[in-house]
């Protein structure tokens, strides 16, 4: 054998094997969008995304789900419209923005309602989610069973810091578009503006409020420390994110093809809830860090205030006695 051939072959011997496709990659046959509007890095996008892979591999390739993050496909409004029509598939979005479709997926959201997370869960992935999403359902829409973790909301300014409910009188606060926000921040007194989140960093910026309202790992994750000198604890209300599909489009799919799809969201959503729960713990002093000052409140005079104000009794009425017995059902006495 020629000596340059001989080199060659122990060359390629040394060469990685690499995969010689003798065919094309099949198409997929099912390529599902799902949108939501926070940043990239959030633990809830991290989750969905990994929970993309294993449904890819699970299906043998037959589902390429896509996501879009931050908010890439327009506001909450527009994106509900985009799920309600089909042309979005799945779509991650607040009870309470819900809310405007959904009156009672805001049920969640009424103030303080919640001591802990133990309550929480026990609510959420029980009675009162059960309650929620079997109203979802009437709407042309599905929410998948477990719901994941925004968190508890604390009060961020760029004026001075909340102490006591007297600080939010007259304040100009951004809260998202949603009837319960905006009456929990009246009932304070203060001036809610109700802002899509894609618009809140350049609405603190430009000073057309003076602040927001939300957990730590969105003031985090979205940079808010950036144009924010003030966070105030107030834990006023816990929220989450419900994934949503459009009915017709995930009844469409083949019956193992949802229950992978629903097998793994439901994974994402536990293993979000421990991440957001292990930021929590680190967030306050990070953002510290960023510049943000924190101050603790009592929660007594914000709930008194809430009271005082009519609040509960208003939305007791709004949601009707018997989804109001679920929720004390869950979490004692609110008034
Ligand atoms: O809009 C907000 O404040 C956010 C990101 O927390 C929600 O989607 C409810």
């Amino acid at each position: 054998m020629p000596n340059t051939r001989r080199r060659l072959l122990a060359a390629s011997a040394t060469l990685p094997l690499v995969a010689l496709r003798t065919r094309p990659v099949a198409a997929a046959d099912f390529n599902l969008k799902l949108a939501t509007n926070l940043p990239a890095t959030h633990p809830m996008n991290l989750r969905i995304g990994q929970a993309m892979e294993r449904i890819k591999t699970d299906t043998g390739g037959r589902v390429e789900m896509q996501l879009f993050p931050n908010s890439q496909l327009g506001s909450d409004t527009d994106m509900l419209s985009q799920v309600r029509s089909g042309a979005l598939e799945f779509f991650t979005l607040s009870g309470l923005i819900l809310a405007t479709l959904v009156p009672l997926a805001a049920l969640n959201g009424v103030g303080f309602a919640f001591k802990d997370y133990d309550q929480v869960w026990a609510a959420m992935d029980g009675p009162v989610g059960a309650l929620i999403r079997a109203e979802i359902e009437k709407r042309g829409l599905i929410a998948f069973e477990n719901i994941f973790d925004n968190g508890y909301r604390q009060v961020t300014t760029s004026t001075k810091p909340v102490r006591a409910p007297e600080d939010l009188r007259g304040m100009k606060l951004r809260v998202p578009v949603s009837p319960l926000w905006t009456s929990m921040f009246r009932a304070f007194d203060s001036a809610p503006a109700s802002i899509n989140f894609n618009e809140v960093y350049s609405a603190l910026q430009t000073k057309i409020v003076d602040g927001q309202e939300n957990p730590l790992a969105v003031i985090d994750t979205a940079k808010l420390y950036e144009v924010q000198k003030f966070c105030s604890v107030t834990n006023h209300m816990w929220d989450g994110f419900w994934l949503l599909a459009n009915r017709r489009a995930f009844e469409r799919l083949p019956r193992d093809v949802q229950a992978v799809i629903s097998r793994e969201m439901s994974r994402a959503a536990k293993e979000e809830r421990a991440d957001i729960a292990a930021l929590n713990s680190a967030l306050t002093g990070k953002l510290g860090g960023s510049g943000l000052t924190f101050n603790d409140v009592d929660p007594a005079p914000f709930r008194e205030a809430l009271r005082k104000a009519g609040f509960y009794a208003e939305w007791r009425g709004k949601f009707g006695d018997q989804a109001w017995s679920v929720l004390e059902g869950a979490v004692g006495s609110l008034s």
